[in-house]
Formats: structure tokens, C-alpha cells, sequence
């Protein structure tokens, strides 16, 4: 197989894994090619740390996006993420159709908040954009406060239980025409993984793994990267949903038994072998 090649549009923080300290290393793993476009370089995620910087790239991508495509590349995936600011929203829009051909799939991970709260740098503007910008995707991968903001309802009234997290995932297919993978959900009290809607085959599938009783920050971007690393290499919604889920489960079993604090992300990276194809020369 050729390597398949991922654009990956999401901000660079220096210490905390997260976004491109996550995604390059994981999808490099996956003997898949990702072409970083930094969004933002932050010393620190926004999740936890006081006094971070924030370099905003905005002006970078299009001229980034400009030579890449005086090159002719082509991408297998276009893999959005945390934004750094209202006018990224545009241009990655523009960069999922300019780059996008018959077998490109474009992932947008509406990052946005988490826990029922939005994040520091995210404004009302940002999130509406973001509501928009999922339009253009294939497939769709919300955490249950970003379900929340594109479904326009508050966090507390989303419906709950495994019946309450298929209605999320079914009302955001955009009539079945997107695929969406409902991180966080859970269809019993010891259970935790993803809600799958699969717009290739019109179902919808729980995929589950015992809860670690932790959380850890960073953890949307693993499952994320896992996942749009399964799907260029071929493997089908629910496949690629299944290692991702197994994946953050692992990273998250051995962060706990650590006792490593949740703002310094999973120690995915003894782990990375898990991800790793057979070797051939
Ligand atoms: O993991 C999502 C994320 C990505 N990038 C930055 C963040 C966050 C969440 O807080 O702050 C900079």
C-alpha cells in the first residue's frame, strides 16, 4: 500500500500532548504521512496551565496551503482540529475544498470545550464557525459538550444512556449524510468509548471498553489521530473506531497506574507500538 498522506490543521503545544504532539507521532506510527499545519503555537495547552503564550498562525496557512498546492500534493485525509482563531475557520473550509478529491476524507474534530464548558480561547463566534465548518466534513468526532453546541441545546439536556447517545449521533448525521463518532459515550455505568453512525452503511454502533475511572487531557486528540489513521489505511468506520477506543484505553490504563497528573495528557508513547503495522521492507 502506499503511504497515505494526512494534511493535520491544529495548533502545536509545546508541553501537555495534545493536537500535533499527538497526532504526528501517532499517525507516523501508523506508517501514515502527516503534513502539519500549525494553527497556533502555544507553550502549553489552554486545559490547566496558567500564563500560557499564544502565537497565532492565521496568516501562515493560506500561503502554506498556496505552495502546497502549487506542488500538486494530494492528502488521503484533511484532519482539522483546535482553531486558533474566528477567521481559521474560512480558511480551512477552503482548504478542505480545494484539496479534496474522490478518495479524500475530510475529519473535523469540533474541538471546542469539554466537561460542559467551552475553552478559554473559544468565542460564541468560533463555535458557530465551527457549527459550520462541520458541513463540509465526512466525518465528524464531538466530544458530549461539543455534541451539545452543534445540536444548539444546553449540555444538561442532552438525552442520556446508550438510547439518548444514538439520537446525538443520528441527529447530527445531517440526514445520514455525515459519519459521526460521539467520543465519551457511555452505554453503561463501568463502560466508556464512542457512538458510531456510519454514513457508508446507515448504521449506528456502540463501541465500548472498561472505564478507567480517570480523566487525562489530550485524550479527544488520540482517539481522533487513531482513528483518521485507521480509516486512510482502509479499515471502516466501526474497525477504526474500535482500535482508537483501544488505543486511549491502553494510554489511559498506564497514565492512571502512574499517577500522572491530567493536564500532562497520556503517556501514549511506550505505547506507540500497539499502533504500529508489520514492517515491510
Ligand atoms: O485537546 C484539545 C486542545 C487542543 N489544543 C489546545 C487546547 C485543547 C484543549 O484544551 O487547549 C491548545
Amino acid at each position: 500500500m502506499p503511504t497515505p498522506r494526512v494534511a493535520a490543521i491544529h495548533d502545536l503545544s509545546g508541553f501537555g500532548r495534545c493536537s500535533l504532539t499527538v497526532a504526528i507521532p501517532i499517525l507516523s506510527a501508523m506508517g501514515v504521512q502527516c503534513c502539519p499545519l500549525p494553527t497556533a503555537f502555544l507553550s502549553t495547552h489552554t486545559g490547566g496551565f496558567e500564563g500560557f503564550t499564544f502565537l497565532d498562525m492565521t496568516d501562515e496557512l493560506p500561503r502554506a496551503a498556496a505552495h502546497w498546492k502549487s506542488l500538486g500534493l494530494d492528502f488521503q485525509a484533511v484532519y482539522s482540529g483546535f482553531l486558533g482563531s474566528e477567521r481559521q475557520i474560512g480558511i480551512v473550509a477552503d482548504f478542505i475544498r480545494d484539496f479534496r478529491s474522490a478518495g479524500t476524507v475530510a475529519v473535523v474534530d469540533p474541538v471546542m470545550g469539554d466537561h460542559g464548558k467551552v475553552y478559554q480561547t473559544y468565542t460564541p463566534a468560533m463555535c458557530a464557525g465551527m457549527s459550520r465548518l462541520t458541513e463540509l466534513a465526512d466525518v465528524i468526532t464531538p466530544n458530549l459538550t461539543e455534541a451539545a453546541l452543534l445540536l444548539g441545546v444546553p449540555y444538561g439536556d442532552l438525552p442520556g444512556g446508550e438510547d439518548g447517545c444514538r439520537e446525538i449521533v443520528e441527529r447530527l448525521s445531517l440526514n445520514g449524510k455525515r459519519s459521526v463518532v460521539l467520543t465519551g459515550a457511555s452505554t453503561a455505568p463501568e463502560l466508556i468509548g464512542a457512538m458510531c453512525f456510519d454514513a457508508r452503511t446507515g448504521q449506528t454502533e456502540a463501541v465500548q471498553t472498561r472505564r478507567v475511572p480517570r480523566e487525562f487531557h489530550g485524550t479527544g486528540d488520540v482517539f481522533t489521530s487513531v482513528l483518521t489513521g485507521a480509516l486512510v489505511r482502509g479499515d471502516s468506520l466501526p474497525q477504526a473506531a474500535r482500535q482508537a477506543v483501544d488505543f486511549v484505553r491502553a494510554c489511559a490504563e498506564r497514565t492512571a497506574k502512574a499517577g500522572l497528573p491530567m493536564r500532562e495528557g497520556v503517556e501514549f508513547e511506550p505505547l506507540l507500538g500497539l499502533l504500529t503495522p508489520s514492517v515491510e521492507k
